[in-house]
């Protein structure tokens, strides 16, 4: 895209609403934190909008004009004594209430109306900013998440996390909504009741005991929580499956290749007509990595871990998109 260009669809944006609007991204631990200095630079260069970036136990070594660094605690004085299980399972379990916590501090502590969350395994392409423009209107009370390319929430034979959760909020799974990813997400001020719900329901001694249980389905993660709170909330609305799971190169050169048409043999998505999925090799298993049809609407990858597969990636992206 040539500068220019982006500058003045930057303007639009900018002029489309007057909510102030941000990224989030919350990075636990050194490894993480040096993870996220590629997904910072492609904001730097993609978008206008400030970038904050919640961190604990680590240093951040990178600059960026947009980035805005936030130091906070996590809190270690939680103890919980379950009979028989690890306190130190406990603590890693207590590490999941990070990212609500992470958007609620965002909110109280600076002027930002509306923001998108990403994950620190993120990469994002030059689309990202479209999520405020197509979706931003569109939250209520709710975040409005993306959703999984499956329904992982009604595959598994043991009883989920997020149903106990259920039971204890007394409600039952509404058919409104489908499995959603906590990866990316866009929420604004209205959200605060959800995020608390959401934070309170990670640490929660109850559900963390039948987490770490035998009977109980070892996903637990805010994923799960933020799934049984969307249902308690009725959420009814989704951003398509449109970041890519990808682990390696290979699968984001192969996805480029797609776009420029210089191959296609790509099977359409069964239950997502408008995608397209990948397969062998190249897919993340099982059904993760599915690519919307149109390039525009593609918004990037997600579970890059390895910091040179990184770099690569992000170039990939910057030359081809
Ligand atoms: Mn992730």
């Amino acid at each position: 895209m040539d500068s220019q260009k982006k500058q003045s669809m930057k303007t639009a944006f900018l002029n489309l609403r007057n909510h102030r609007k941000a990224y989030l991204i919350c990075s636990v631990g050194q490894r993480y934190i040096d993870m996220v200095e590629e997904l910072v630079r492609q904001l730097d260069k993609y978008s206008s909008f400030p970038v904050f970036l919640y961190y604990s136990d680590g240093q951040v070594n990178f600059d960026f004009p947009n980035l805005i660094k936030q130091k906070f605690e996590i809190d270690s004085s939680i103890k919980y004594e379950i009979e028989g299980i690890n306190p130190e399972s406990v603590k890693t379990l207590m590490l999941t209430t990070v990212k609500p916590r992470a958007c609620k501090l965002l909110l109280e502590n600076y002027e930002v109306d509306e923001f998108v969350f990403l994950d620190s395994d993120v990469l994002v392409t030059p689309a990202i900013d479209s999520v405020f423009l197509n979706y931003g209107d569109s939250i209520s009370n709710f975040p409005i998440f993306l959703r999984y390319s499956w329904d992982w929430v009604t595959t598994n034979g043991k009883q989920h996390v997020a149903d106990i959760i259920l039971e204890r909020i007394g409600i039952s799974r509404a058919p409104t909504v489908t499995s959603l990813c906590t990866c990316l997400f866009i929420a604004n001020r209205n959200c605060k009741s959800f995020l608390s719900d959401w934070e309170k329901y990670c640490s929660d001694p109850e559900i963390i005991k039948f987490a770490l249980s035998p009977e109980g389905y070892g996903g637990f993660t805010d994923e799960s929580v933020a799934n049984a709170v969307a249902w308690l909330y009725r959420c009814n609305i989704s951003i398509p499956t449109n970041l890519c799971w990808a682990w390696k190169y290979e699968p984001a050169k192969y996805v480029f290749d797609f776009y420029d048409g210089i191959i296609s043999d790509l099977e359409r998505h069964t239950s997502q007509p408008t995608h397209y999925k990948l397969s062998g090799e190249n897919e993340v298993p099982f059904g993760l990595s599915v690519i919307p049809e149109r390039k525009n609407n593609f918004l990037g990858f997600h579970f890059i871990k390895d910091p040179e597969t990184i770099k690569k990636v992000a170039e990939e992206i910057e030359k081809r998109f």
